[in-house]
């Protein structure tokens, strides 16, 4: 018998200890994550909340001269914050205690600028606590956010500075329990307050704060705290704040290179495949278009489709989601945001209400060892500490799933067995459709967790092929689920011109409505592009013909249509690349100014006709990683282009990191010429670029 054993351990790699069969277990390979990084991403999706000054002054960015006087919210309730998180499925909540304006929302030994010397609670609030407190009914963790940037403080950018940001943290890490994540925002070094200097105050964000001596003592006084963001951080920015990662995601990063500054945040939207730390990704995005709460925004909440999109593109492509939710002036999470956040948990609830794999019978073409721990049958035994292996040479391997009817399928999960390694490179999927496989997905990395949204299939057998990885293949976890049939809400757009198009999935029939009713099969047929340009609002609906399947409602909201818009002049640029910031199309720009010619820069716009307005809007470059951004800018308004008066000026806040559509409102005023100054750009860069001009009527 022993004969017998020795000669398998040669071919098996088995070794023997003391006459029993042992296979060698699999080796970690490359960077690890600890047990604190394991527990935040079985966390997978949290909560943020922008709650602060900013809400009261209807700004993204206060600029530090805020009086405290202004926090008043007349029903402030965290309650409410937590249960709203809790019945969404999130695990936790990320509160920012004080944002860029310095503004504090627990009563700091170390500033009068808190909620101390507010009306609030006749200054004897403290959200924190109160907030620790509501987590803790509610069974969610507590996260806080501290800005390191601060337009208030008078000795921000020297020493002094440092010593006071400490102690802050100290405060908020004594003395509310346990933090799970500490947020330490990008946004470094500009103009400010700072205790009435008003100036432009730069520094070396990695230089600066010592991070590491920052981080020891974060360690030393919370060491089950997880740090997010600048310095060693154990988990990385997305890279954008639209809400997704990239298909291929690594939780590895070369943080090295990154503290040297020789990394693009771009890279951080897949990692680093040969990165030397275990920095998982945070995809941290707002279920409005700002991080704050702004009445305007009440009807920009994002749409259903966005919404179950930044579900599959964060979490299901191995990223955790911190998903923002506003409180209003009153100190509620607003109706509009609640109401999404329902429709959204509803969806993704359905979409893996009932697994499928778990009654398949499961086979391998490898099995580390043959032995039963590695076996198949791991991935659907519903336990996150076994797993599938290969043989340590084996890096390409199938496992297939036999169903005993053919089953229809159209979203697959996979994990990896990521306490040994982040390995797989490539994997592909293949669904026996009457008799044939057919490839139904071919993918890259699969990490904490991949999810898949195929078209349906229906299977009589599911294949997950592994066609490249870094070492043996250690796969913990595999599903599949056949998601109701999702309708995307069809799309509008009006050109300039005021030619109407709308947009949908092959398959669905589009009914449509101008006034303002909500639209039914008995509505307007959409057939092809009509021509509508007065001032109206669109409202459409999809209708999946073979299911009889509605989408979500789309509003398109138009004032009179920029048919007769012209542009007068221009600082530079010719005529027709200018013409590209009023053609109605957003993806078409100009970009202007130049080391030769310096910002500032101008556009004037004559809008045909006399038109009363209450804001404009400005959309920046949309493609490209260098979006020539406008930092500061002007704006004007003539009826005769001889006397102008200004209606608004100051900054685009945070376009840096979230370059979408920036709303400027002013007290309501007839004009028909426009003037928008472009007074400088982000990053002291001398080009800037407009994608498109538009009025708020
Ligand atoms: C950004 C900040 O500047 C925004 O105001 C917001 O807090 C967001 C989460 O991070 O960089």
């Amino acid at each position: 018998m022993k004969n017998v054993l020795l000669i398998l351990s040669f071919f098996c790699i088995i070794p023997i200890i003391s006459g029993q069969e042992l296979v060698k277990s699999p080796e970690a390979f490359g960077p690890l994550p600890t047990q604190k990084q394991l527990d935040w991403q079985e966390m997978e999706s949290y909560a943020f909340v922008h709650f602060s000054l900013n809400t009261f002054t209807n700004k993204e960015w206060g600029y530090g001269d805020e009086s405290p006087q202004l926090f008043n919210p007349t029903a402030l309730d965290v309650r409410q914050w937590a249960r709203v998180a809790k019945e969404a499925g999130l695990k936790g909540i990320i509160l920012v205690a004080k944002h860029h304006d310095g503004f504090c929302l627990w009563p700091s030994a170390y500033t009068e600028r808190s909620v101390k010397n507010s009306p609030w609670k006749k200054g004897k609030g403290d959200v924190v606590k109160e907030l620790a407190a509501a987590c803790k009914e509610y069974g969610l963790k507590l996260g806080l956010y501290l800005s390191p940037w601060d337009r208030n403080h008078p000795e921000y950018g020297k020493p002094a500075y440092i010593t006071y940001f400490r102690n802050q943290l100290k405060e908020l890490l004594t003395n509310y329990g346990d933090v799970f994540e500490m947020w330490f925002d990008g946004a470094n070094g500009g103009d400010g307050y700072y205790g009435g200097a008003n100036e432009t105050r730069k520094i070396n964000t990695l230089e600066y704060y010592n991070w590491d001596e920052t981080y020891k003592l974060i360690y030393s006084i919370a060491p089950k705290t997880l740090v997010w963001g600048i310095g060693p951080s154990e988990a990385r920015w997305i890279g954008n704040e639209e809400g997704y990662a990239n298909e291929t995601n690594w939780s590895l990063l070369r943080q090295k290179d990154e503290l040297a500054g020789k990394v693009h945040y771009t890279e951080f939207m897949s990692g680093h495949e040969n990165g030397e730390k275990w920095v998982p990704g945070e995809t941290n995005v707002s279920i409005r278009p700002g991080w704050f709460y702004h009445a305007v925004e009440d009807d920009m909440v994002h749409s259903i489709d966005k919404m179950v999109d930044i579900y599959y593109q964060s979490i299901g492509r191995n990223s955790n989601l911190l998903l923002n939710l506003p409180p209003d002036k009153r100190g509620l999470i607003n109706e509009h945001d609640v109401a999404r956040l329902k429709e959204f948990s509803a969806i993704i609830n359905a979409d893996f209400k009932t697994e499928l794999l778990v009654k398949t019978k499961v086979s391998a073409d490898n099995i580390r060892g043959n032995d039963t721990k590695y076996a198949a049958k791991t991935v659907i035994d519903g336990d996150k500490n076994t797993y599938w292996a290969t043989d340590d040479n084996v890096k390409t391997a199938s496992i297939t799933f036999e169903f005993d009817k053919p089953t229809p399928i159209n979203r697959i999960l996979l994990q990896e067995y990521i306490k040994l390694g982040q390995r797989v490179k490539a994997f592909t999927v293949e669904a026996k459709v009457d008799g044939q496989w057919k490839t139904i997905a071919t993918e890259t990395t699969i990490g904490y967790k991949r999810i898949l949204r195929t078209n349906r299939v229906t299977a009589s057998s599911l294949k997950v092929n592994i066609t490249d990885s870094k070492a043996c293949i250690l796969i913990s976890n595999i599903q599949a689920f056949n998601a109701p049939t999702f309708v995307r809400t069809p799309e509008v757009k009006r050109d300039k011109n005021g030619e109407v198009t709308i947009k949908s999935e092959e398959g669905n029939n589009i009914y449509y409505t101008l006034d303002g009713s909500n639209p039914s099969v008995k509505s307007l047929l959409y057939t092809e592009p009509f021509r509508y340009n007065k001032a109206v609002e669109i409202k459409a609906v999809a209708i999946n013909k073979a299911e009889n399947r509605s989408s979500s409602i789309t509003r398109a909201k138009y004032g009179i249509s920029k048919e007769k818009w012209k542009i007068v002049t221009a600082s530079s640029g010719d005529l027709n690349t200018v013409n590209r910031t009023i053609d109605g199309n957003p993806n078409t720009d100009w970009s202007f100014g130049s080391d030769s010619n310096k910002l500032p820069q101008e556009i004037i716009i004559d809008m045909g006709v006399l038109l009363q307005i209450k804001g404009f809007t400005y959309v920046p470059q949309q493609v490209g990683n260098t979006l020539n951004l406008i930092a500061n800018y002007e704006f004007y308004t003539s009826t005769d282009t001889i006397n102008w008066t200004k209606q608004s000026e100051g900054e685009f806040s945070n376009i840096k990191n979230n370059p979408i559509e920036q709303l400027k409102f002013f007290a309501g005023v007839k004009a028909r010429y426009l003037r928008f100054v472009a007074k400088s750009a982000v990053e002291k860069g001398q080009t800037v670029s407009i994608g498109e001009i538009n009025v708020i009527e």
